[in-house]
Formats: C-alpha cells, structure tokens, sequence
C-alpha cells in the first residue's frame, strides 16, 4: 500500500491561531518580494542612466544622436556592424554566427583630436591569437553612414564612419556680431 498515508502520520491541522499568523506570514513575504523586485529594477534603470551619462557623448554631446542606432555595411563576404558606444560585430553574408569584433571601449583619436577615433574592444577571441578589436575612423559627412570595413591585420578590424558630428561649426559671420550688438 504505497500510496496511503498512515492516519497517525498525517499533519494535524493548525489552529486558528495559527493559521492566521501564517496568512499574514505570507502576505508580508508577497510585499516584501514585491519591494524587493521594484528595487531591482530600479537600481538596474541607475545603472544604465549612470552608464549613459558617463559617456563622453562630445564636447556638446554631438554624437549622441548616434548612440541607439545601428550601421551596417556589406563587402564581398561580411556584413559589418556599428552600434556606436555599444559594440561591432561581423556576418557572414550568407548568413550564420555574428561575431563580436568588440564592444565599446574609448575615445581613440589623436591628443589634439581624440573624437577622430574610437576602439572597441575585447571582442570574439582570433584562434591563436587575441580578442578581436575594432579601429573605426570618424569622418565629415552629411549622412550618418558605414562606409568601410576591412581587416589589416588578423583580428583587427578598421571601420570608416561618415557623420556629421564631425564636422566643424562654421565660423560666426560679422553680420550676426553685429546684429548681436545692436
Ligand atoms: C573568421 C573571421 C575573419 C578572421 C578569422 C580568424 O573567419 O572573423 O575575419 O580573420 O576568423 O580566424
């Protein structure tokens, strides 16, 4: 008789008492458990506007209208991705895995310039050789774009990215100096 319990191992009830402490036992643990979790997300939602308001987005935040998107460009054999400030990745063309060449790292320019460049880094692991990282170069141009995409030496990759974050303000004109003035 396997599935019968013995009438003398059975739990005896709780008393009313009991029980009532229980219930009320159980409710504060639903409350405690909902707090619990609201504070989770909470500090979670700190933490990415705490990560966001880190970045150095420019001298007046000018790329921060790219932060959020996305970039693809196609060669003979991959597609090339750019999420500035988060990460590059690789494609197969014909479809498959997507790579990691790196995730956002630093600013990579130049002293004088150092919004020239950016690195990402300690992508994918090369076989044989380090992570795979990524140099993209910043130029002047009307249209946000991928333009290029190429590996110069085995796991280093190199994107070319046009924006107009790049491009320098142009001079204030005598006429505004003036008009200012009156
Ligand atoms: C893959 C790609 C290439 C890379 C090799 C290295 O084929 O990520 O870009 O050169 O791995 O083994």
């Amino acid at each position: 008789m396997l599935n019968t319990i013995k009438e003398e191992d059975k739990m005896p009830e709780y008393d009313e008492e009991t029980k009532r402490l229980i219930e009320v036992a159980d409710e504060a643990r639903r409350k405690f458990e909902d707090a619990d979790n609201k504070l989770r997300e909470l500090e979670n939602e700190i933490n990415a506007i705490k990560k966001y308001l880190e970045l150095d987005l420019g001298p007046q935040e000018e790329f921060s209208a790219l932060k959020g998107q996305c970039f693809e460009y196609t060669e003979r054999e991959y597609t090339y991705i750019l999420c500035p400030f988060d990460k590059t990745s690789q494609k197969p063309k014909g479809g498959g895995i997507e790579t990691s060449l790196g995730v956002w790292g630093h600013w990579y320019g130049p002293e004088e310039d150092k919004y020239d460049a950016m690195k990402y880094e300690n992508g994918q692991g090369c076989w044989n050789g380090p992570s795979r990282s990524c140099h993209v170069n910043l130029h002047c141009g009307a249209e946000n774009a991928l333009t290029g995409a190429s590996e110069p030496s085995r796991c280093e990759y190199q994107f070319e990215f046009t924006t107009p974050a790049r491009c320098s303000e142009p001079e204030p004109t005598l006429s505004s100096d003036i008009h200012e003035e009156l």
